[in-house]
């Protein structure tokens, strides 16, 4: 089975745990987006929703589904919300920021009751790190940024879009940064990153997550 088709898999599954009248956190990337679009459809067939969307391609796709999208203060909390990952281990530890939104994804993941992960097969892994992990920065910051995480041997990259410095909805840069052979605990290279004045926010979603939903092959695997 394809990884689209196990992403459809994953994102209709997740759908099951909404109900009208909950405030639902939107996701960002393609799984995200196949999650989005089901619920275009129950809403279409009278699910009553209120969303908060996790960045403006989700907003811009989420409006045009009919949902009806709503701003964090205004919701003030979260009944579920659910998303996207790049990789996930067995421990329900996240690497996120692949498309960029990992900011207003862990603020809105921070604001939920339920935090829903949905993800194709080939991001189950045993170790975090394969995946380069991405670092939100304000620009004001990102070069001195860069070289100290240099110092900390963790080869960090600015991300770039058609040539340009990688900006986010929030106008701030992204660093990607390879932690596959930093020998120090993910909470504990958390903690390092986020005393870095600068340093916004980085992808590692280390505790947040309660419910992670694999598509495997044409099956939906349900972790809790
Ligand atoms: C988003 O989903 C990001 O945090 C993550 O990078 C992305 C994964 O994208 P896809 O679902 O397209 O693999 O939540």
């Amino acid at each position: 089975m394809s990884a689209v088709n196990e992403k459809k898999v994953a994102a209709l599954e997740a759908v099951k745990f909404i109900e009208s009248g909950m405030n639902v956190g939107l996701g960002t990337g393609s799984t995200a987006f196949f999650m989005i679009e089901a619920i275009g459809e129950m809403v279409q067939n009278g699910l009553h929703i209120k969303a908060v969307a996790t960045s403006n391609e989700t907003e811009k796709l989420a409006r045009k589904l009919g949902i009806d999208v709503i701003t964090l203060a205004q919701a003030k909390r979260l009944n579920v919300t659910i998303d996207g990952a790049d990789e996930v281990d067995q421990d329900f530890q996240l690497i996120k920021g692949g498309g960029g939104a990992l900011l207003r994804e862990k603020i809105v993941a921070h604001n939920s009751d339920l935090n829903i992960v949905i993800a194709d097969s080939s991001k189950s892994v045993k170790k975090l790190g394969k995946f380069k992990l991405p670092i939100e920065t304000i620009p004001f910051a990102t070069q001195l940024i860069i070289k100290e995480l240099e110092g900390m041997k963790l080869s960090p990259v600015q991300r770039l879009k058609d040539g340009e410095h990688y900006r986010t909805d929030e106008n701030n840069d992204i660093i990607d940064i390879d932690i596959w052979d930093a020998d120090v605990k993910l909470t504990t290279l958390e903690q390092q990153l986020k005393t870095i004045p600068g340093i916004v926010e980085t992808g590692l979603f280390l505790t947040t997550t309660n419910i992670v939903i694999i598509g495997e092959g044409d099956q939906a695997v349900v972790k809790k």
